[in-house]
């Protein structure tokens, strides 16, 4: 039958174009197997994997713990909805609760449904419990932000890609610059209404930009100090991907012993998704304490799939593999060590200006323009080269290989993408 004969890259490839929409533009790379670190095209060609699927194979490509708390579970019950309890949820939820530190959890599916579910519990939150007057709540939002795709999501995108031609837009939120105190505190003053601030630890899409180093501690004693939600998105940044348990982790009481030191900052509310599940099946959350979570009532809110036997079991399994695997040390660890690497090369490099990030979640800038096509090029000779990696614009590359990466590894790495990036010098 020839559905079951073996595709050529370009046939795949084909296929994608003919009848997929064209909503991405890929590297032109077609992969069939992934185990840890690595991935393999369907010739059979090795490559690191240095996106991660945007961080959700924190835990590396068919964890076999990961794996087989999903097979096991989808033998036995893979879905009831809401509608009747299941034996799995509950005890997720508790297990997730305790791990980072809150009372309750709100199960989703994807990144965006958890974001939508944020704003929607601190409107509710802001009506019920702050006073504020009905359709009147404003959330804050910062420029540059990625929160995914929702028509809500994208009203307060300020990238026209994502948002041009999809209006007219959700209102109730006012944009700020993101690592900018004294513009917070300038729009929680001139504004009584506002609900949240609703904020990346680091922007993402934006090109790994890290905040300065006080930004998020002194963000949530200004939202203290107005009653307004701090709400951290760790889509991208949570599950030890930037080198600590969340990238907003402080003194709080959950598993990571990188915390001990820095400042607290737990948020009022946090939305996880990606590597909640490892990659393996789309599993996303919100949690919050009791005092905010509780103003979500039956019939308020919900979702056939979220929290449902399978993704509760594999949410479990990838969240113990981060701690037994200590994820967040050895993407700490490794991170210092791509960092001081990268920047051995840029010393004398022309071609690359700077590199930044957290943990293993970094991006080099190219010494070139945001519309040139330098860093795509550049992506596809790493390609050539046996490693994956995507440009965040036109002259910015994202690093963010699976944390279970071994220092030997990392380094071949190193030499993976310093001799590709010679090719440009
Ligand atoms: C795509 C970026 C990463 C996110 C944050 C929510 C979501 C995301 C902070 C939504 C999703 C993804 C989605 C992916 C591209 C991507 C991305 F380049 F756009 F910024 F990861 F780096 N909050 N991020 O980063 O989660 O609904 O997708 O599960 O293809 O759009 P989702």
């Amino acid at each position: 039958m020839a559905v079951l004969e073996k595709l050529t890259s370009q046939q795949a490839i084909d296929l994608e174009n003919k009848y997929g929409a064209h909503n991405y533009h890929p590297l032109p790379v077609v992969l069939n197997k992934g185990e840890g670190v690595y991935v393999w095209d369907v010739e059979g060609k090795k490559y690191y994997d240095f996106l991660s699927a945007y961080s959700a194979v924190n835990q590396g490509h068919c964890h076999p713990k990961i794996v087989g708390a999903m097979i096991n579970q989808a033998q036995t019950l893979a879905l009831t909805s809401r509608a009747f309890y299941n034996d799995k949820l509950g005890e997720y939820e508790k297990f997730a609760a305790q791990y980072f530190g809150f009372d309750k959890l709100l199960p989703m599916n994807t990144g965006a449904e958890a974001v939508e579910t944020a704003l929607k519990l601190c409107r509710k939150w802001a009506y019920e419990k702050k006073g504020i007057s009905e359709n009147e709540a404003q959330i804050i939002v910062c420029e540059n932000n990625f929160h995914g795709r929702t028509t809500t999501i994208i009203s307060f995108s300020n990238d026209p890609v994502a948002r041009k031609n999809f209006g007219p837009y959700t209102a109730g939120f006012i944009k700020i610059e993101y690592d900018n105190l004294q513009a917070l505190e300038n729009a929680l003053e001139n504004n009584k209404n506002v609900a949240g601030f609703l904020v990346e630890p680091i922007q993402g899409e934006a090109g790994v930009y890290v905040p300065s180093d006080d930004y998020l501690a002194k963000a949530k004693a200004l939202c203290e100090k107005h009653n307004v939600l701090f709400i951290a998105d760790e889509v991208q940044t949570g599950i030890a991907r930037t080198g600590r348990l969340l990238a907003t982790c402080g003194n709080c009481s959950c598993v990571d012993k990188n915390c001990s030191g820095s400042p607290e900052v737990k948020p009022d509310v946090l939305i996880l998704g990606k590597a909640l599940s490892g990659g393996a099946y789309p599993v996303s959350a919100v949690l919050a304490d009791n005092a905010i979570m509780e103003v979500i009532k039956p019939g308020n809110h919900g979702s056939t799939f979220g929290g449902n036997p399978i993704a509760a079991v594999v949410a479990m399994a990838a969240l113990e593999v981060v701690r037994d695997e200590k994820l967040a040390e050895n993407a700490f660890e490794l991170g210092e060590l791509f960092r001081a690497e990268l920047n051995k090369y840029i010393e004398h490099s022309g071609i690359v200006k700077l590199v930044r990030g957290k943990g293993l979640l970094n991006a080099i800038v190219i010494n070139d323009s945001e519309e040139s096509e330098t860093a795509w090029n550049i992506c596809v000779a790493l390609k050539e080269n046996g490693l994956l990696a995507k440009p965040t614009h036109g002259n910015i590359i994202r690093f963010a290989p699976p944390l279970v990466m071994n220092k030997e590894q990392l380094l071949e790495c190193v030499g993976i993408i310093t001799k590709t990036l010679k090719e440009f010098e």
